[in-house]
């Protein structure tokens, strides 16, 4: 008796804390609509590359946009001081325990920023690619990458996180040959997992396919905002 109380009480929590997400998150994104703010959640398993791509993406969408980057880790300021190099206003939000962020999160590390002075938000998500799947921020992207050394399998291992994605980003292609990266493998499991989903490819050691993402965030902001 005791146990069937039980369960669907923990239940009935975790649903609680997913709504009052969404809640928060369905604002969040009204606020950014409002204010024309085009908001890319970053999310991938630890190291595979957010802080480097990113740092490179601020530099260049930087010289013709307002561009802003907010971004969590458990601990440590690292990844902020990493991205202020690129002279984007960047904040860190420091998750404790929690191995996600939430729309709360985003709320408050917004509280002294003026939308109206940002066209680009970046939020580099909580390297894992489990927890942040579930956790709407109210972007209007979401984009999983995929590096050469972590295995051509983990968009099959991954489901949860490919299907909430819109994007994909396979990174440090350099290192490609190194790990004996099957691409052709690759390609075929982000597809058998979701179909038909945009793919990128990046290496920040020799800058290929990084203006292609550029421009493709700079198109998608432009078809949401109807601007330049
Ligand atoms: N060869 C190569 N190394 C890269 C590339 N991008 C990132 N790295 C290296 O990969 C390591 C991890 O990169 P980060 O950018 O810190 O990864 P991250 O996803 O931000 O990591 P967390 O925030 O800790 O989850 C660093 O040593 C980078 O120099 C790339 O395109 N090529
Ligand atoms: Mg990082």
């Amino acid at each position: 008796m005791g146990n069937i109380v039980k369960e669907p009480r923990i239940v009935k929590i975790r649903e609680n804390v997913l709504r009052k997400n969404d809640i928060l998150a369905r604002e969040l994104r009204e606020r950014f609509k409002k204010e024309e703010v085009y908001v890319i959640n970053m999310v991938s398993s630890p190291g595979s590359g957010k802080t480097t791509l990113l740092t490179e993406v601020l530099t260049r969408l930087g010289k013709n946009y307002n561009v802003a980057a907010l971004v969590g880790d458990l601990a440590t300021e690292n990844d902020a001081d990493r991205l202020e190099k690129s002279g984007a206003r960047v904040k860190q939000i420091i998750t404790g325990t929690v191995c996600h962020l939430e729309a709360q999160m985003i709320e408050e590390s917004l509280e002294n920023w003026e939308l109206s002075n940002i066209d680009f938000l970046f939020i580099e998500n909580v390297g894992n690619l489990v927890c942040p799947s579930s956790y709407d921020l109210g972007e209007n992207e979401r984009v999983v990458l995929f590096s050469t050394p972590e295995g051509e399998d983990k968009p099959e291992k991954y489901p949860t996180m490919i299907n909430s994605a819109d994007t994909t980003i396979l990174t440090k292609v350099d290192l490609s040959e190194a790990v004996d990266f099957d691409k052709d493998l690759y390609y075929k499991a982000v597809q058998d997992a979701r179909p038909g989903i945009k793919m990128f490819e990046t290496s920040v050691k020799t800058g290929e396919g990084v203006d292609e993402w550029v421009a493709h965030l700079i198109a998608g902001r432009s078809e949401t905002y109807k601007t330049n």
